[in-house]
């Protein structure tokens, strides 16, 4: 095949054993980073050659990265930015000196993904991560202390509460000056030692507590491309966070920016989409969520994509416990449902 089957590892401490995902049928690379390290400090070559080793024990390779985190002073251009810069240029030469090919990131302001339940249990009695609105609504940072799941717990209500006040202050334009600052000066550097950086858009899609969020659409998605016009700034694309907002047409994205091989990285994953724009997390299949993977998957490899796939966020099934979302046994199933996938229309192409 011609993509590259991938499965994400959280190192030493995750649950899954880099033995257990070697056994999923065509799984080729392992998608890490190193965590025992804050935002903004250098990354260890150790770590990274002993992961390298570890995954190579098990006849996995060690290419994909996710994430080396943006700092909040490059989002904010404040502070130490510009050596906020220099350490993050250095940590993709280190990766790339240990073989990374694609290195993930977003520029989502203070907190990654959003949901309001990480383990609300279906019909079946398979759980999941969901987000509700009936949930959000009336949630204010600024005023009540909040802990939605998953959010950074190294925060103190009141840095999140000065955090938000700073990009209330800088709005979307702000940090798209920001973000082109970023592009301006790890591109080249990316370009230099072969790494894909790969943004991941904003899940969900669409601003939250009034926080500037501008990877969301393909209009935002061709303004970023278009930064720095080169396959070094490339996307992460994820369908699970683009396909939460109902007016992004996920299938005629992907298309267009396989075409333009300005995809690294596939995410791939499925939603249910309710009417208030609310969402659950599904299995991948495509009859059980609101985005059509056959479609999505049809269209790369219509564009002979050959970049990095991998199942994203599974739900918890047949009693295992663990990281939300990054179980073994779901992510397993999604692994060999991208594979038929791919099987099948990777040599419809071909005929
Ligand atoms: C969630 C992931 C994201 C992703 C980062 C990339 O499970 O898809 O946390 O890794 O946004 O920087």
């Amino acid at each position: 095949m011609n993509m590259k089957l991938s499965f994400r590892w959280y190192g030493k401490d995750d649950p899954v054993s880099l033995e257990y995902i070697s056994q999923i049928p065509g799984m080729r690379s392992i998608v890490s980073a190193v965590y025992e390290v804050k935002p903004g400090e250098v990354w260890p070559e150790e770590s990274l050659a002993k992961m390298k080793e570890e995954c190579e024990a098990n006849h996995l390779v060690f290419d994909v990265v996710e994430s080396i985190p943006v700092h909040e002073n490059i989002k904010l251009g404040r502070g130490d930015v510009d050596h906020l810069l220099d350490v993050y240029c250095e940590n993709i030469r280190r990766c790339a000196k240990y073989g990374i090919k694609c290195v993930t990131y977003n520029f989502m302001p203070v907190f990654d993904w959003t949901r309001t339940q990480l383990d609300k249990k279906a019909e079946d009695g398979s759980t999941s991560l969901v987000m509700y609105w009936e949930q959000m609504r009336g949630l204010d940072p600024l005023k009540d202390d909040i802990h939605l799941p998953g959010w950074d717990s190294s925060y103190t209500q009141d840095e999140v509460r000065e955090l938000i006040n700073a990009y209330g202050a800088i709005g979307e334009e702000g940090l798209w000056s920001n973000l082109e600052k970023f592009l301006k000066k790890v591109i080249p550097v990316a370009e230099e030692c072969g790494v894909r950086m790969a943004i991941h858009p904003d899940d969900p899609p669409y601003p939250i507590f009034g926080l500037p969020r501008i990877i969301t659409c393909e209009e935002n998605l061709d303004r970023f491309l278009k930064i720095v016009d080169s396959p070094a700034n490339s996307l992460c694309f994820c369908i699970g966070s683009l396909g939460c907002a109902a007016s992004n047409d996920v299938v005629k994205m992907v298309r267009k920016y396989a075409e333009m091989d300005r995809i690294a990285f596939m995410h791939l994953r499925n939603v249910k989409l309710m009417d208030d724009g609310s969402f659950e997390e599904s299995g991948h299949l495509s009859s059980c969520g609101s985005i059509d993977v056959y479609e999505v998957v049809k269209a790369l490899a219509e564009n002979h994509f050959d970049g990095y796939v991998r199942p994203d966020h599974g739900r918890m099934i047949w009693g295992e416990t663990g990281k939300p979302g990054y179980g073994l046994f779901d992510r397993a199933l999604g692994a060999t449902y991208i594979n038929g996938l791919f099987e099948a229309a990777e040599k419809a192409v071909k005929k």
